[in-house]
């Protein structure tokens, strides 16, 4: 049976799933389904620095390891999510108690340490993830309190300085028009023109209360790419619910996103998740089933509407 890889591979785009680490190790189900649908992955959350470097004993690269690994013996394409956010940092970072230089110093140790650990090995960065603030402006944060906006300048800088990756600026709610995508633009357009080194933008396309119009995704697509910049749908679900009524409903919007992202220059998507049963937006109410996969790793009608639409 054609698998999502087999057509990603025919239409030279990856398509990819957020895996979490305990299911790869235990549940051979999930194992498979990953190893043989998909030829990228994303570390849902074994990348961030919480994970990373819970302890004041340094960083535990194991989780991460892992996922590195399997991607490589499977001929996966690697997302490393991500480097700066305001959220899932250590608690031992305590930002409040530190100075503006020492903060400093931390964000260029954590990306030198990381970004460089995986050097050749992490295809992508997604260096800053949600810098901007949904009412505007960059979001208050750590990083913007101690370094300014040029937080986000350096993070490039050293990630760039360590890493041969595509580095990437990957945020929520900018997946088509709308007044945060604009400020995404701008933003992104700002780096470029300053040329610090990004090479792309991930739209995450979490998708639960509202349908973003496939038509303005395209148009965000296009705007980007003219930057010159490389776009990938980082955080694709799609919630039963608000959103869309059914799983038929749900397959319909798959197929009309991803074939409107593809056909606008997107050359990777990325599925947070593998199956029904572990996603986050159930767990946080915010509509169900919003997968490929059923929770006993049955395709859904969602899979062959994205197997359709990447095989066009
Ligand atoms: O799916 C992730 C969930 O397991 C974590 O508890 C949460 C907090 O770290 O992060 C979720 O992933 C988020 C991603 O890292 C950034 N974009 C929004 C995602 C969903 O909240």
């Amino acid at each position: 049976m054609r698998t999502l890889r087999d057509a990603a591979a025919d239409a030279d785009v990856h398509i990819g799933a957020a895996v979490d680490v305990e299911s790869l190790r235990t549940n051979t189900d999930y194992r498979e389904t990953v190893a043989r649908e998909f030829d990228a992955v994303t570390a849902e959350n074994a990348m961030k620095w919480g994970p990373l470097a819970d302890g004041e004993s340094g960083y535990d690269f194991a989780a991460a390891d892992d996922i590195v690994d399997f991607a490589a013996r499977h001929d996966m394409y690697v997302r490393g999510h991500t480097l700066v956010w305001h959220r899932m940092y250590p608690e031992w970072v305590r930002p409040w108690a530190r100075s503006d230089t020492e903060m400093r110093r931390l964000l260029s140790d954590h990306i030198h340490t990381v970004a460089g650990r995986y050097r050749g090995r992490v295809d992508a960065w997604d260096v800053v993830n949600e810098a901007v603030d949904d009412d505007g402006g960059l979001r208050e944060n750590a990083w913007l309190n101690a370094l300014g906006p040029e937080y986000i300048d350096r993070a490039f800088e050293h990630a760039a300085a360590v890493s041969d990756a595509d580095l990437f600026y990957n945020d929520y709610g900018a997946d088509g028009l709308s007044a945060k995508a604009d400020e995404v633009y701008d933003l992104v357009s700002d780096l470029v023109a300053r040329e610090v080194p990004v090479d792309g933008v991930g739209l995450q396309l979490h998708v639960f209360d509202d349908v973003v119009p496939p038509a303005d995704v395209a148009a965000n697509v296009e705007r980007l790419t003219d930057l010159g910049l490389d776009v990938h749908i980082t955080e694709l679900d799609v919630g039963i619910g608000e959103a869309v009524a059914d799983r038929d409903e749900q397959a319909e919007y798959y197929y009309d996103v991803v074939s409107a992202a593809v056909d606008a220059g997107v050359d990777t998507v990325v599925t947070w998740g593998v199956d029904d049963g572990q996603s986050w937006l159930p767990a946080r109410g915010f509509g169900d089933a919003p997968l490929l996969f059923d929770e006993e790793f049955r395709r859904k009608p969602a899979h062959g509407a994205v197997l359709d639409a990447l095989g066009e």
